[in-house]
C-alpha cells in the first residue's frame, strides 16, 4: 500500500484515536520520528526556517523546502504531510507546487488561507491577512484538479481564528473549502487553552475530518481529541526543532562552562548510536560483500 493510500485509510477509520504526525526538519529527525512510533511526519515550514536560522515568514523558497522533503522521503517510509504555507502565490503557483510535492514524495499538502508572504501564526500581534474566500477556493480547486494520485490529500488550513475573526467566519470558510474539494480542514488557534478548537470541533457539521496543531494549547491530548470525535490528525508542529534546540543549547553552554567535553559526553548519545541510525551495520555488510 502506498504511503498516501495508508494515510487516507487512517483518515477515514472510525473508532480509533487521531493519528500522530511529528514535525521533521531533516531526514535524521524523520528517522527518529519513525522509530518513536509516529504515523507520519510534517515537513514543517517553521522548523525548516528555524533550521536556517530564519523567521517563518515566506523566506524559505519552494526549492529549499522541496529539496529537504525529497531527502526526508529517501530516509523514511512514513507518509509525509507537506506544509506548503500559502502555496507560494496564487492558484497557478499552487498547480505548480502540488505537482512538485507529489513527485517529491509527499502524501498530502496543507495550504493556508493567508496572503503571501505569510507571517508565522503563533506570533503575538502578528500581521495576519486572509485571502478572499473565493480566491482561496480557486486555490483548493486547482490543487484537487492537479493531483495525480487519488489518495493524495489536499488539506485546507483556516487561519480565521489566528486572525481574530471568530468561529462563524472560520466555519463559513471551512464549508466553502470543503465545497471546493478539500479532503480535510486544518483549524489553527494560537489561544493558550483549547476552548476555540473544542468549540469549533463541536460546531463542525461538515463531511470531512479536522486536523489540529496543538502548539499553543498543549493540554489537548489524544484522549480528549478522541472524545471530540471529528479530529483525525494531530500535528506536533514545532516540537522537533524545540527538542533539538533544548539539548544543543544546554550541551553547548556546559562545554563552554566546563572548558571541555569531559562532563557532557556521558549525557549525550554515544557515537555508536548515531552509527546505528546511519545504518552503519548494513553498510559494513555491503563492504564485506562487494568491495574486492
Ligand atoms: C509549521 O510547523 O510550520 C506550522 C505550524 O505551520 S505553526 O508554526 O504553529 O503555525
Ligand atoms: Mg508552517
Amino acid at each position: 500500500m502506498s504511503a498516501a493510500k495508508h494515510l487516507r485509510a487512517r483518515m477515514t477509520e472510525t473508532g480509533t484515536g487521531p493519528i500522530h504526525i511529528m514535525a521533521a526538519h531533516s531526514p535524521f529527525s524523520a528517522i527518529l520520528a519513525e522509530e518513536a512510533g509516529f504515523d507520519g511526519v510534517w515537513a514543517s515550514g517553521f522548523e525548516l526556517a528555524a533550521l536556517y536560522g530564519l523567521a517563518d515568514m515566506g523566506l524559505i523558497t519552494m526549492t529549499q523546502h522541496l529539496d529537504m522533503l525529497r531527502a526526508i522521503a529517501g530516509r523514511t517510509t512514513l507518509p509525509i504531510v507537506a506544509d506548503i504555507d500559502t502555496g507560494y502565490g496564487n492558484a497557478i503557483n499552487v498547480i505548480h507546487a502540488v505537482g512538485e510535492y507529489e513527485r517529491a514524495g509527499a502524501s498530502a499538502v496543507v495550504i493556508e488561507d493567508k496572503t503571501f508572504p505569510k507571517v508565522t501564526s503563533l506570533l503575538a500581534n502578528g500581521r495576519q491577512e486572509l485571502l478572499r474566500i473565493e480566491e482561496f477556493q480557486g486555490k483548493i480547486e486547482a490543487a484537487v484538479a492537479t493531483k495525480r494520485d487519488a489518495d493524495f490529500l489536499i488539506i485546507a488550513r483556516i487561519e480565521a481564528l489566528i486572525a481574530g475573526l471568530g468561529e462563524a467566519e472560520a466555519l463559513d470558510r471551512a464549508n466553502a473549502y470543503v465545497a471546493a474539494g478539500a479532503d480535510m480542514i486544518l483549524i489553527h488557534s494560537k489561544k493558550s487553552d483549547s476552548s476555540e478548537i473544542e468549540s469549533f470541533s463541536r460546531a463542525w457539521r461538515g463531511s470531512v475530518p479536522l486536523v489540529i496543531v496543538p502548539n499553543a494549547y498543549p493540554d489537548l491530548d489524544a484522549e480528549r481529541v478522541t472524545a471530540l470525535g471529528n479530529i483525525r490528525m494531530m500535528i506536533y508542529g514545532n516540537y522537533g526543532i524545540r527538542a533539538a534546540a533544548t539539548c544543543m543549547q544546554e550541551t553547548f553552554r556546559r562545554i563552554i562552562a566546563d572548558g571541555g567535553v569531559q562532563n557532557v559526553h556521558k549525557d549525550i548519545l554515544p557515537v555508536e548510536e548515531i552509527f546505528r541510525l546511519q545504518r552503519m551495520r548494513e553498510i559494513r555488510a555491503a563492504e564485506d560483500r562487494y568491495l574486492r
